[in-house]
């Protein structure tokens, strides 16, 4: 970094940057300022975008006052360890508000918005999110870099800024069509480009062997093509403590010397396809989910933002002139699942090729500079590159693979002589059914340690999926349970139970979430009871507000909210779901129960299918025809209503898991690595209905069994089912209520008469059912009943919820950070 070319000599360019005031006029100014001179527009004819887009970059102004001040005490107490976050998504949800309660700017800002004559509520609603991620996985990492700001640990996140990000869900006759997200049609105003620091990115080409000065020989790389890295940095606020961290995401730009070169042959056509070609890198994410796609682009994709951001790290956060062979006191790098995993090889190419470093001294480096996060239990959704792709795409890369690989497998047959078996399970190259590599066996072979994340994934991590790698190193192996940021998914979303509590134990509880355990000696008060049902029901009035304008969906009045929100998987069991309505639906229809007995019930569904899976787009379709079907029939009586809002985000999520009275975690047991939705609820105050999965395990010691309803198979006992061999006809021909639900579906009662439209998913669910849905039937059925007695006294109903708010404080991501803090990555924190 370089300053003034001579000592500056007005004061006013010495001191340090100084923040707009915090005062309603400090603000309007600079808001008036931001509409004139940014947008160009006068107050008295300015749009609301054009309003909307001067607030956010007012808002950001008072940001980036703190973002300097917070690199300028880190530059001053170098050197000092950082984490280095490296996550292909990044789930972020709408930035305004959560600056404003971050920056404590709420108030002064809706004042300076009324003063100018603008409801600031109108503007907040302009606010496109950044949906640059799919799901779980990429809204934990949103949730984790809030956390590391708020406690101030030296990171920084590195990413993708997909021009695309997650599509928007559309239902045509109740089928899935998506339509691209164009969150950056009116402006990215959070966004800061920095287009003059270019950071090339090879690709293609061959290796050459070669002499070195020093006689050794060596190898190089002579790429066959190129594009540049753009750097956008967003500001990451932490909660009221004056600190803002950097997500450093990159775009990708065709190079100027590529563009030339064709353009000096004269065909401008074909440079202007160059252009697409490299732009197509940061263009679109993929909407994958727990399925890896094995494209090229998305290598590409991995490979981009994974060199631009080592770079980057080298070049920019390290001081001119550093030793790398101190990295490791340096740095660490948290690899978010495999898809940053390229990175490993990166960094030995660098030290190597670059650094001129001896291999061996390259590679006790580079082990230490990487920690892998893994997020799943299903064997298909583990990464692999085919070797001929790596090949062509990273040739001096694959090269590195494959000698970590050959002293890898030459330690393992040294420590299991004759176990040729184990070395070929183990090897980080798979033979079957095509050459390719595993990139979690490279991510475990190239980490100081391999998290699951909550205790039964990690312990199945161990057993299972990973289990050569975890008897070879056992300590390498550990747990970090995830966590969800209380401020987005309490404070944020929900106001009003942010008042009660804040009105019971007081302020601290945002950033010292254990604090709600103080809320256990209330669970017993009528009072209070009172209050917490009134929260809820002022949440359901919300939510129904909501629906009614963004889908038109009249939500019913009075009625427990029984919600399921994830993507759609057939591992998530929302079939299950679907099974369970029908049956109340029957139920209700046959007259086997007075209506009247029935407690009144709504169930929403939100749910994304990845395009190309054709199962999951059946289930959307079937639900939406169960919705129509039972909300139009009158027998039903008010008892059951099915909303399926489309495009569920994290927008949405913010309004809809407040209402909540009860949390669907139905996964098969042993197979959702975590969930973090289940925590969102929880913490909120709705009962989990739940399988013994993933964190939902946790949740129940927490919680007490008492207040969680438990059902279905654990994981043992689907272990012991699948090696029996499982039928699910046989629980069809046995369970008749379960042969009613089905029957009723293939009838085609819920798609006009049309049992062609149904058909493929009641076939797979008789002869295939790959989760287990009909084993946990029956089970599910009796827990839900439970629930139904158990809504019914609702003082009692007050005390189990309340006590899951009082109980969860453990699931705050603040929690999550400070276990890799203190067992992964060993930085410090000085906030
Ligand atoms: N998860 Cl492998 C994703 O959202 N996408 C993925 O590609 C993979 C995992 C989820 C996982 O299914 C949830 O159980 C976790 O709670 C979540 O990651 C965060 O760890």
């Amino acid at each position: 970094e370089t300053g003034p070319t001579s000592e500056p000599t007005s004061p006013l360019a010495r001191g340090p940057v100084i923040s707009p005031p915090h005062t309603v006029e400090g603000f309007v100014k600079a808001f008036l300022h931001e509409l004139n001179f940014g947008q160009g527009v006068p107050l008295a004819t300015s749009s609301q975008t054009d309003q909307y887009l001067a607030l956010a970059r007012t808002v950001r102004s008072y940001l980036m006052a703190r973002w300097l001040e917070t690199a300028r005490k880190r530059r001053a107490s170098q050197p000092q360890k950082m984490v280095g976050y490296l996550s292909a998504e990044y789930l972020l949800g709408r930035q305004l508000d959560n600056a404003l309660s971050a920056t404590e700017l709420r108030e002064v800002a809706t004042d300076a918005m009324k003063a100018c004559g603008i409801d600031i509520e109108d503007l907040r609603a302009q606010e496109v999110e950044p949906g640059l991620g799919n799901g779980g996985l990429g809204r934990l990492a949103a949730c984790f870099i809030d956390s590391l700001a708020t406690l101030g640990a030296p990171s920084i996140a590195y990413g993708i800024r997909y021009e695309f990000g997650i599509f928007r869900q559309t239902f045509v006759d109740g089928r899935q069509v998506e339509q691209p997200d164009a969150w950056l049609s009116s402006g990215d105003p959070w966004g800061v480009p920095h287009p003059e620091l270019e950071v090339p990115v090879n690709f293609g080409g061959h290796t050459e062997r070669y002499v070195g000065e020093d006689g050794r020989e060596r190898s190089r790389w002579v790429p066959g093509w190129g594009v540049i890295g753009l750097r956008y940095n967003y500001m990451v606020p932490g909660y009221h403590n004056g600190v803002v961290n950097t997500l450093r995401l990159w775009r990708a730009r065709a190079t100027n010397a590529f563009d030339l070169h064709i353009f000096n042959a004269g065909d401008y056509a074909e440079a202007v396809r160059a252009q697409t070609f490299a732009e197509n890198i940061s263009k679109v994410l993929y909407p994958e989910d727990s399925t890896p796609q094995g494209k090229e682009l998305r290598l590409q994709q991995q490979y981009f933002f994974v060199a631009c951001s080592i770079k980057d790290f080298l070049t920019h956060t390290m001081p001119k002139g550093f030793d790398v062979r101190e990295l490791p006191e340096r740095i660490i790098f948290q690899l978010n699942d495999t898809h940053p995993v390229i990175a490993i090889p990166e960094l030995m190419r660098i030290l190597v090729d670059e650094h001129d470093l001896e291999w061996d001294q390259a590679w006790g480096i580079t082990k230490q500079c990487f920690a892998y996060t893994c997020h799943t239990l299903l064997p298909e959704a583990l990464e692999v590159w085919p070797v001929s792709l790596m090949e062509r795409l990273l040739p001096r890369h694959m090269e590195i693979i494959y000698r970590i690989n050959e002293e890898f497998l030459d330690d393992l047959r040294e420590a299991y002589p004759g176990d040729e078996l184990r070395v070929r399970r183990m090897s980080i190259i798979a033979d079957h059914p095509e050459r390719s590599v595993r990139m979690a066996h490279l991510a475990t072979v190239g980490s100081v340690k391999v998290n699951g994340v909550a205790a039964l994934h990690s312990q199945l991590l161990k057993d299972k999926v990973l289990n050569d790698f975890s008897e070879l190193w056992p300590d390498r192996f550990t747990n970090v349970t995830n966590g969800v940021t209380p401020r987005r998914f309490i404070r944020q979303s929900n106001p009003a139970l942010t008042g009660l509590i804040t009105e019971t134990i007081g302020k601290g509880w945002v950033s010292d979430l254990d604090r709600l355990a103080e809320l256990q000696a209330y669970s017993d008060d009528p009072e209070f009871r009172e209050k917490f049902r009134a929260v809820k029901a002022a949440n359901k009035e919300r939510i129904t507000d909501v629906l009614a304008k963004r889908d038109g969906i009249q939500l019913p009045q009075g009625h427990m909210l029984d919600v399921m929100v994830k993507r759609l998987h057939e591992y998530k069991r929302q079939s299950l779901k679907m099974l369970h309505i029908v049956t109340l639906y029957d139920r209700l229809i046959s007259g086997e129960v007075d209506p009247a007995s029935v407690t009144p019930r709504t169930v929403v569904f939100g749910a994304k299918a990845a395009p190309g899976y054709h199962m999951a787009k059946e289930t959307i379709f079937l639900i939406n025809s169960i919705a129509k079907t039972v909300n139009a029939d009158p027998r039903v009586q008010g008892r059951l209503f099915v909303a399926f809002p489309p495009n569920y985000n994290v927008t949405l999520a913010e309004k809809l898991i407040p209402a909540a009275d009860l949390s669907e975690q139905i996964s098969l047991a042993g197979k959702e690595a975590s969930g973090t939705g289940n925590m969102k609820f929880a913490l909120n105050g709705a009962l989990t209905i739940g399988t013994d999965d993933g964190a939902n395990v946790e949740i129940r010691e927490l919680v007490g069994d008492e207040n969680f309803f438990l059902f279905g198979m654990d994981e043992p006992a689907v272990a012991e089912l699948q090696a029996r061999g499982y039928r699910p006809g046989d629980y069809y021909e046995s369970d008749a209520n379960l042969k009613r639900a089905i029957d009723l579906i293939a009838s085609g009662h819920f798609t006009d008469g049309n049992r062609d439209a149904v058909s493929a998913f009641v076939g797979d669910l008789l002869s295939n059912d790959r989760f287990l849905a009909l084993a946990d039937y029956a089970s599910y059925l009796e827990a839900q009943d439970r629930v139904e007695a158990a809504y019914a006294d609702q003082e009692e109903w007050s005390r189990k919820a309340i006590l899951n708010v009082a109980r969860t404080g453990f699931f705050s991501s603040d929690r999550s950070m400070r276990d890799y803090i203190d067992r992964i990555w060993h930085i410090k924190t000085n906030a």
